[in-house]
């Protein structure tokens, strides 16, 4: 019922000047960087010169939430909906892991050859994702990077959910140099994955360079093929970057100085230069809406200073990120928005820009935002529902000025650290915000599609079609890796982090 209002409210808001106006989109999204790690945010503004030249050339949105981990972000924006309806709280890799299927009541199955393996899961493909409702508009559609939101069915791969071109990863992570990842769970040994079009390609390089490049290309081609054309088609381009996500293997250059972290991270600058540079060179500057967004918080709480908490939790160290948006003439350079966004906003944002529909049989949680943004228009938005329950972290609402965290309440306004939990001196507010989120928790589908099987438990490559006919090359490579991965494991553990106890989670290594 809410919901429904909210939508309502969304639809007879005032149409914005930009409306229909069909810019390009390019829509950066980086993994697991700390809120004060960019350079316009406290650390050393060296770090990052590219990144900060598009906060002081654009809009800083300093009340922009994501979800608490990268599959349930990636997929709110795709979907323009909560993670939890597409149960993408829940990441693929959970459904091999018998201590997350253990909260499920599930255990690890078999497949037909005997082998313990995954159970299917990922943004089911008749969701009607963002490519698809900008590629029915008109828009050519392309993704570079990291997927993270299925990594095996062809129709809950980027082409199968509405992307006309495909370049990158579709797991949880990459090693950036030999483009293999650990399967993670239940097998332990790695997997290839790095393709164009949904075809395995071999690409020698650092992941972070060669997602930006090619990037680049498709904005360079697309400018040729535009040239001399009527109607211009414009471009919807997701870049989405591994870095500065684990594992942090050799980084090609800035290790000296930076150390690992660093050096990913401004290996991670010089890439969103490269790609901005790309847009204003090929003459999209003054038509193309830029936004440079991060994915969920840092691993350790000192990167989220002055926000409490870490990737993995919804305190504000886990949620709120940066997001930059620039676009010349439209957006008041060095501008500053509080309004309170959401990551779904996107979808009806970008929707409303491209003149395309939103219409869907599925509800929609995000929100136009496009009179906030290109307007003087206050967020409407007083909402955002984190978690609920069903979800291996606790339920989690924040509404106007205050924040349910489990059974934890603070005022976010007044309280930004979440220093100090007020939920024993409101008991009222603390009991209408719990049923509330338990609504929205009524709301979750049924869990679906789990009699689908990963076989063979442990691929060569990702994607179901590529792993058949798999050529030598990528054997020989994944081979080579697997040799020196560990061979046995003491009982008991597994190379990947156990479930959240209580709802907790403390993260290490390589943000697993
Ligand atoms: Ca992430």
């Amino acid at each position: 019922m809410i919901m429904g209002a909210l939508a309502l409210v969304s639809e007879a808001a005032a149409a914005s000047p930009v409306d229909g106006s069909r810019p390009n989109i390019v829509f950066i999204l980086a993994d697991d960087v700390g809120w004060n790690e960019f350079g316009f945010n406290g650390l050393d503004p060296k770090l990052t010169p590219h990144i900060n030249k598009l906060r002081k050339d654009g809009v800083s949105l300093d009340n922009f939430y994501v979800h608490a981990v990268c599959a349930p972000t990636r997929a709110a924006f795709l979907t323009g909906r909560y993670a939890f309806r597409t149960w993408s709280d829940w990441r693929s890799e959970d459904f091999g892991k018998p201590s997350y299927l253990a909260k499920l009541g599930m255990k690890l199955v078999k497949n037909k050859a005997g082998e313990e393996t995954r159970r299917i899961h990922g943004v089911d493909t008749n969701e009607r994702t963002v490519a698809e409702v900008l590629k029915d508009a008109g828009y050519f559609t392309s993704i570079a990077g990291k997927w993270h939101c299925g990594e095996w069915l062809v129709g809950q791969l980027p082409m199968g959910q509405g992307f006309m071109h495909q370049y990158g990863h579709y797991g949880w992570g990459i090693d950036y140099n030999n483009k293999c990842i650990l399967h993670n769970a239940p097998a332990r040994y790695v997997v290839y994955d790095w393709h164009r079009n949904q075809k395995p390609v071999y690409e020698p390089g650092y992941a972070t360079d060669l997602i930006a490049s090619e990037a680049v290309n498709v904005i360079a081609n697309h400018r040729m093929t535009q040239s001399g054309k009527k109607e211009r088609q414009p471009l919807f381009m997701y870049v989405a970057f591994n870095a500065i996500h684990g594992p942090l293997e050799e980084i090609p250059r800035y290790v000296e100085e930076h150390g690992k972290r660093y050096a990913a991270l401004k290996c991670l600058d010089d890439a969103v230069g490269r790609i901005v540079g790309a847009v204003d060179e090929s003459g999209y500057k003054d038509n193309t809406l830029v936004i440079f967004a991060n994915d969920n918080g840092g691993l350790r709480e000192e990167m989220n200073a002055p926000y409490r908490g870490t990737k993995n939790t919804n305190y504000e160290g886990g949620v709120r990120v940066p997001c930059l948006m620039r676009w010349p003439e439209k957006i008041k350079p060095g501008s500053t928005n509080s309004g309170m966004m959401h990551v779904t906003d996107f979808y009806n944002t970008f929707a409303t820009l491209a003149g395309g529909s939103l219409k869907q049989e599925r509800k929609l949680d995000g929100m136009n935002m496009t009179d906030v943004i290109f307007g003087d228009a206050k967020s409407k938005r007083d909402e955002i529902v984190f978690e609920v329950s069903g979800s291996v972290r606790f339920p989690a609402i924040r509404k106007g000025d205050y924040k349910l965290v489990g059974k934890e309440l603070y005022n976010i306004v007044k309280d930004p650290g979440e220093k100090k939990d007020i939920a024993a001196r409101n008991p009222k507010l603390v009991a209408e915000l719990t049923q509330l989120v338990e609504g929205y928790g009524k709301e979750r589908p049924p869990l679906t599609g789990m009699d689908r099987l990963m076989s063979p438990a442990l691929p060569w490559v990702y994607g179901q079609e590529e792993n058949e006919n798999v050529p030598q090359w990528i054997k020989d490579e994944v081979l080579k890796i697997r040799a020196t991965q560990p061979q046995t494991w003491a009982p008991g553990t597994t190379p990947w982090p156990q479930a959240p106890k209580d709802g907790k989670i403390i993260y290490t290594g390589d943000g697993r």
